[in-house]
């Protein structure tokens, strides 16, 4: 699949610092310090519906970490999926009557354009689920005859992984058995299905059923691919068998990313398989996550077609912390467009205080777990001073611009 048109990052003086992230699995702050390449795997969107802030928020916390990591010299390998099959796409497209690949495609297509808009760099490999089944189901097959996973003996022909084979579950979400009991049927999971050896066995290839689209699976049969064994063979696939950061929303942490590393786990007998688990927190409106089964969206194409400049909207997201959950407001935006023309006024001022000194302190902010309140608080002291007429460094204007535009991803 293609990705969406990048642009032109500038190059600053000097290098970054080594960036500091949080580890879901090990519940701290730890270096994310490859040698010289570093991996990532994001999990995109399923394009049932248009791109919200949430996923906005997402994509701009880990376009965060790729501009980190090329500040500090690595070269950056991203690869970022798209769950174009799946139960949710199927069911929209029922309900209103649509064909699920038109829909697909059209939410897509809509989730590039924003992208774009946004300044997200795009990542080096964009993938579908159905482009990647015959890769899938090859790696279904592994599991199963290396005893990892079963069939269901009803006719179905579902395979189900066995948790059993994977001595570390938990490991990453770090719950209880009762927590993700109670989590998993929230979450895509189905702890009744008769016939399952545990509860919590996740999907790995559903039988195809009439009135569904399905692939063949050579031995497996006919059918489609579950969801956490789609996002655990793109990345093997295309990144090896170790990844840096595992990314997505919070709402990943179980069951998706622990059975993903789980697969993974397995089918390498590496582990683990991503070196940092990276949540980014939930942005909702009125106290509510934002979802599309909630139905309180406010989407990124709708503020485009108001006219909202998106440099707004990505500095609003900016504005808190990746890791806490946060509500998207209008006061919100009205200060980060705010705050934008006058950062925009600033790099247009004849001088100002050190440019030098504010680069390096956005660097030392972002690589302390991407602390971007302090890095927009040194912005805003900087433009304060240049606007109010403090410092006579004639260069600091274009490399405050030019620092804002590379680590945070805000042209003025
Ligand atoms: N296709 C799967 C991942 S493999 C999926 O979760 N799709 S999604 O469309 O529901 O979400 C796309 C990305 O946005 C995921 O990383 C998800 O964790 C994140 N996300 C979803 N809702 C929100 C939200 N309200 N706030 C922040 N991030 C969100
Ligand atoms: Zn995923």
């Amino acid at each position: 699949m293609e990705a969406w048109a990048g642009h032109e990052v500038p190059r600053l003086p000097g290098r970054g610092q080594p960036l500091r992230l949080y580890d879901s699995a090990r519940q701290g702050i730890h270096p994310s310090d490859p040698a010289d390449v570093a991996r990532m795997y994001v999990c995109g969107i399923t394009p049932y519906d248009a791109t919200h802030l949430g996923h906005a928020a997402t994509m701009i916390t880990f376009d965060l970490v790729q501009r980190m990591w090329r500040d500090a010299g690595l070269t950056v390998r991203y690869v970022q999926n798209v769950t174009d099959i799946d139960d949710p796409l199927l069911e929209r497209a029922e309900r209103d009557g649509e064909d699920w690949v038109v829909l697909a495609m059209r939410e897509t297509a809509l989730f590039r354009e924003d992208m774009e808009t946004l300044r997200i760099i795009p990542p080096e490999h964009y993938v579908g689920a159905v482009e990647s089944i015959p890769d899938i189901a090859d790696k279904v097959l592994l599991l199963l005859k290396d005893g990892a996973a079963y069939r269901l003996d009803d006719g179905t022909g579902d395979i189900y992984f066995d948790v059993s084979a994977a001595p570390r579950f938990g490991y990453e979400s770090n719950l209880s058995r009762d927590e993700m009991l109670e989590i998993f049927p929230e979450r895509g999971g189905d702890p009744d299905r008769a016939g399952k050896r545990d509860p919590l066995d996740p999907l790995l290839w559903r039988g195809a059923r009439e009135g569904e689209p399905s692939w063949p699976g050579g031995e497996l049969g006919a059918g489609r691919p579950g969801w956490h064994i789609e996002c655990a063979v793109i990345a093997l696939n295309l990144l090896g068998d170790r990844i840096d950061v595992q990314g997505g929303g919070n709402d990943l942490l179980f069951p998706h990313h622990e059975a993903s590393a789980a697969h993974a786990e397995r089918l390498t007998g590496e582990a683990p398989f991503a070196r940092h688990y990276v949540h980014a927190g939930m942005i909702g409106l009125d106290g509510e996550k934002m979802s599309k089964s909630k139905g309180n969206l406010v989407f990124v194409s709708r503020l485009r077609a108001d006219k909202v400049d998106p440099m707004a909207v990505r500095l609003a997201l900016l504005a808190g912390h990746y890791r806490s959950d946060r509500a998207w407001t209008g006061e919100l935006l009205a200060a980060a467009q705010e705050r934008l023309a006058r950062w925009r006024r600033a790099a247009a001022a004849p001088a100002g205080p050190s440019g030098a000194e504010f680069l390096e302190g956005v660097r030392a902010r972002l690589a302390d777990d991407l602390d971007s309140p302090g890095a927009l608080a040194l912005a805003d002291a900087w433009a304060e001073q240049a606007l109010a007429g403090v410092g006579d460094n004639a260069g600091a204007p274009a490399l405050f611009a030019k620092t804002v535009d590379a680590l945070l991803g805000v042209a003025l």
